[in-house]
């Protein structure tokens, strides 16, 4: 054989691998997000320890904001970030009688007190602000983000990690840019924290290997999945109620690169998005296993555009849930 047909082979037997695998992933793959909860996640324990059932993000928005924070073994890191959210959104209560909120905190199967450590805001403050949406089994970052908003009375939806690395008065940035933004013809809008203005200083910080990974995270995000955002992964984002329906219902992944499936889908859907500078504090005590993590996301992350692009995934543009 020539070295011509032995490449000739080569390249066949490559392709032939290459079908084999898209086939795999295609048949291998749920067509629709699992929207499902568990009996004991649609109750919430009001002050006096009642059982009530959460709303649903059906029902017409009866408060003006609803602050979504997903805590996973957050006992320790939690209280800071509430306090800090809860003295901003009290003041601005004082301020502005006519504003209304509520925070919902969604323990995302922690093994540590992070559910008793937030019932005791509920406790203090009333299950009208403040109520835990406790997950009987642990779906992930966006999992946990998608039942909160799905339980959630806000004309806005705001998600905020549970350490508080986000300085909370940087809502009112957020908050003006989605009031100064167009909106779709629906009222979608989603408005995005961002830390690219720091990115020079984390580099001076971190390692070449760190800076390598995040050069190269940022390009694979880039060329499969979302343009025109430069932060796609900050954990402090805002969106219209009507926005969040849609997106959060059609959402595929649970896990840490949810935010890029659901900018994917903003920007399939045509929904307007912004990206405003915020400052942010790198808090100790990361649930991101460096490498491990990074891996995991940068594979779900082609998988994402695979499969949207194989039609393994389906994309509706109902915006109600069952
Ligand atoms: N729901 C859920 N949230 C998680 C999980 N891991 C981390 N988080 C939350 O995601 C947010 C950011 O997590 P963190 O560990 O600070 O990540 P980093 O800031 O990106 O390094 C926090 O609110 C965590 O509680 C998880 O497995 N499930
Ligand atoms: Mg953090």
């Amino acid at each position: 054989m020539d070295l011509l047909s032995m490449l000739l082979s080569l390249v066949g037997v490559a392709i032939f691998i290459a079908v084999i695998a898209l086939i795999i992933v295609a048949m291998s793959t749920k067509p629709y997000p699992d929207l499902g909860r568990y009996d004991s996640e649609k109750y919430f324990l009001n002050e006096k320890q009642e059982k009530c059932l959460f709303p649903s993000i059906n029902d017409p928005a009866s408060v003006e904001l609803s602050v979504i924070v997903p805590a996973y073994n957050e006992e320790e890191r939690l209280p800071m970030m509430m306090d800090e959210a809860l003295e901003y959104l009290e003041e601005r209560k004082k301020k502005l009688k006519s504003f209304t909120y509520e925070v919902i905190v969604v323990d995302d199967g922690s093994k540590d007190k992070t559910t008793q450590t937030a019932q005791s805001y509920c406790n203090k403050y009333g299950s009208d602000k403040i109520r835990v949406l406790t997950l009987a089994k642990n779906r992930g970052k966006g999992g946990a983000i998608r039942l909160g908003m799905f339980s959630a009375r806000g004309r806005y939806l705001l998600f905020a990690d549970a350490d508080g690395a986000s300085k909370f008065s940087d809502f009112t940035k957020l908050e003006n840019e989605m009031k100064n933004m167009k909106k779709d013809s629906s009222n979608r809008a989603v408005v995005c924290g961002s830390r690219a203005h720091l990115e020079e200083e984390s580099i001076a910080q971190r390692s070449f290997f760190r800076t390598i990974l995040m050069k190269g995270f940022h390009f694979v995000v880039w060329f499969l999945c979302v343009r025109g955002i430069k932060d796609t992964q900050c954990g402090f984002k805002l969106l219209t109620r009507e926005a969040a329906v849609l997106l959060f219902s059609n959402l595929h992944v649970e896990r840490w690169a949810f935010d890029v499936d659901m900018l994917f889908l903003a920007q399939y859907f045509n929904i307007p998005v912004g990206e405003v500078a915020i400052n942010w504090t790198e808090i100790e005590g990361s649930k991101m296993v460096p490498v491990f993590s990074w891996i995991q996301m940068g594979k779900d992350i082609i998988l994402i555009r695979l499969r949207y692009f194989l039609g393994a995934w389906k994309i509706t543009e109902k915006s109600k849930l069952e």
